[in-house]
């Protein structure tokens, strides 16, 4: 097997890139090769796709099915090899359907269809056995010897950030959000994909329309989650656990918690959000449920103990799921793209298994000492504030804004971003979003003239809400987005950071600091390609401390 799509891929003197199994994250070999064809798969739908769409077809159901599948390939969301192995039998028949409609289309205009090769023509085996025979010739360095790791690395990293771009867009589709416009495009990056690029100033290219696309998917998402639950707004909310019955919903997937919240109703069970769920709570139309009781837990590393610890049925609903303990394995339940070998998983929205198992177990059996931080800083909120804000830094009570975002891992070097938020100074503003915050977000940071210095903007996704309003300080001030006084400090772990990572870049946002490790397929040559050819900045965290003071020196 070779991975090396996340963070904590292994990094050695002898190479990169996990390579035997398990890998760091878990996942074994089957998996790991099974989620390469299917990824190949999905490129050889999307060749067909794209000149079906030329054509005037557009099929909505194949590019359902091409987010959803590329989803289920993400760090830490899918370790079920058997579920991989009917996912790639779908995939076949959905390429041959898509494959038809494209053929009969071109017909139809009096065209002869293209003859289309690589991803299109790849004939998945029967069985499982032979299915991992074929995997290491579809996997991301399967030509690595021939065109070197350069070439490897950039199409890793329009790989890379296509599947992050593929979790946000289904998690706006199951809210029945989809636009003509995205799925064009994701078809075209996927399709130049397939044909197998070289040239690495074009993919570098190529790349940053990944991150326009992301732009464009951040906002459909944003919208379906505005419309669908209300804009977030200014909210207490507990993170203490209250005596009942329980149910401890993680992962990002607003839907679901909404359809979990409505079969709980009135059934004396208490539900918390866990990790990047923790934003549900500012949605007017989620916190309306009574039972909705608040926060509890961390990051995702986390997740073993206090899954353990949790007296009730845990729900995934999305990355990042790690191996269940063998105390809570039996209680634990995954939803959508997520799975993992012998947990139970729920397909067809009812979830009344979850509550059967909520009523059979102790729940809290007293109430804990109460416990709240305050979240909600979504756009709406902080642009409805935008005045305040404007004239604090106009009267230099607020000097400098940090935008201290992304996700959290294992890695002690994570401490930077904590040692960053705690650090910065008193008349400083600390902007955050993703599971990253855990580390520092029930620290004591105070006010500025009633303006809070901690602002919760949501999860990684929220990244368009922190983009929307640096532009619109930018415009109060009149000037751009790099001549305001904000640093941006982006822990990345996997593929949605590296999709929002290519955003900030594609907007030609300057002076990011990315870490805690510059991404394993990114080379030298690409880091220099990035900076010199795009003059875009590539910079890795350095110490906590000087790097606050370099950012403080531009205010
Ligand atoms: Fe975290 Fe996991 Fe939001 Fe990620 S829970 S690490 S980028 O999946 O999604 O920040
Ligand atoms: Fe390794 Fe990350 Fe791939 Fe898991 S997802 S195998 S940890 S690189």
């Amino acid at each position: 097997m070779f991975c090396y799509q996340c963070e904590q891929t292994t990094r050695s003197p002898a190479g990169i890139g996990c390579t035997s199994e398990p890998g760091t994250c878990g996942k074994d070999e089957a998996t790991a090769g099974l989620q390469d064809i299917l990824t190949h798969l999905m490129k050889g739908i999307a060749q067909y796709a794209r000149r079906a769409r030329a054509m005037g077809v557009a099929d909505r159901r194949t590019d359902d099915f091409i987010f959803y599948g590329l989803f289920t390939t993400l760090t830490n969301v899918n370790f079920t090899a058997t579920r991989f192995v009917h996912l790639i039998q779908e995939a076949s028949k959905r390429r041959e359907r898509i494959k038809l409609l494209y053929e009969e289309a071109a017909r139809e205009q009096g065209k002869t269809p293209e003859i289309l090769s690589g991803p299109a023509l790849f004939q998945p085996a029967d069985s499982l056995e032979q299915l991992l025979r074929q995997a290491p010739s579809v996997a991301i360095n399967a030509d690595v010897e021939h065109l070197g790791s350069d070439v490897i690395g950039a199409r890793a990293l329009i790989l890379y950030g296509m599947k992050g771009v593929a979790a946000y867009a289904q998690h706006a589709r199951v809210l029945g959000y989809q636009s003509d416009e995205v799925d064009a495009q994701a078809e075209e990056i996927l399709d130049y994909l397939a044909s197998n690029p070289t040239d690495l100033d074009e993919m570098l290219e190529e790349s940053l329309e990944v991150g326009r696309l992301n732009l464009k998917v951040m906002e459909l998402l944003d919208v379906a989650n505005t419309d669908s639950f209300g804009a977030q707004e200014i909210t207490s909310v507990r993170i203490s656990p209250i005596q009942g019955k329980a149910i401890l919903v993680s992962g990002h997937d607003l839907h679901d918690l909404k359809q979990i919240l409505e079969q709980t109703k009135d059934q004396g069970i208490n539900v918390y959000t866990h990790g990047e769920m923790l934003p549900a709570n500012a949605y007017p139309l989620l916190k309306a449920y009574p039972h909705l009781a608040g926060n509890l837990g961390g990051a995702w590393q986390d997740q073993q103990r206090e899954f353990a610890d949790f007296p009730g049925p845990i729900v995934m609903t999305s990355n990042c799921i790690i191996e269940p303990g063998r105390s809570y394995k039996n209680r634990i339940f995954t939803l959508g793209p997520v799975g993992w070998p012998g947990v139970r998983h729920i397909d067809n929205g009812d979830f009344t298994p979850v509550i059967q198992a909520a009523k059979a177990l102790p729940g809290f059996t007293a109430d804990a000492k109460e416990q709240r931080i305050t979240i909600g800083f979504g756009h709406h909120t902080l642009l409805g504030v935008a005045d305040k804000i404007v004239d604090a830094v106009k009267h230099g009570d607020i000097r400098h804004f940090f935008l201290v975002g992304g996700c959290d891992g294992v890695s002690p070097a994570r401490n930077y971003f904590t040692e960053v938020a705690d650090n910065a100074p008193a008349d400083s503003v600390v902007m955050t979003l993703g599971c990253g915050k855990y580390r520092f977000n029930k620290h004591e940071f105070g006010d500025i003239g009633g303006i809070p210095r901690l602002l919760d903007i949501g999860q990684c996704n929220d990244a368009h809400s922190a983009i929307r309003v640096a532009g619109a300080l930018a415009e109060a001030f009149n000037c751009g987005v790099n001549d305001l006084p904000l640093s941006i400090m982006l822990s990345w772990f996997e593929q949605k950071a590296t999709a929002i990572h290519l955003s900030l870049l594609a907007l030609g946002i300057k002076g990011i600091k990315l870490g805690p490790t510059l991404p394993a397929y990114l080379t030298p040559t690409l880091v220099q390609k990035l900076q010199s050819r795009f003059d875009l900045d590539l910079d890795l965290i350095g110490e906590a401390q000087a790097d606050l003071q370099t950012a403080l020196a531009h205010t």
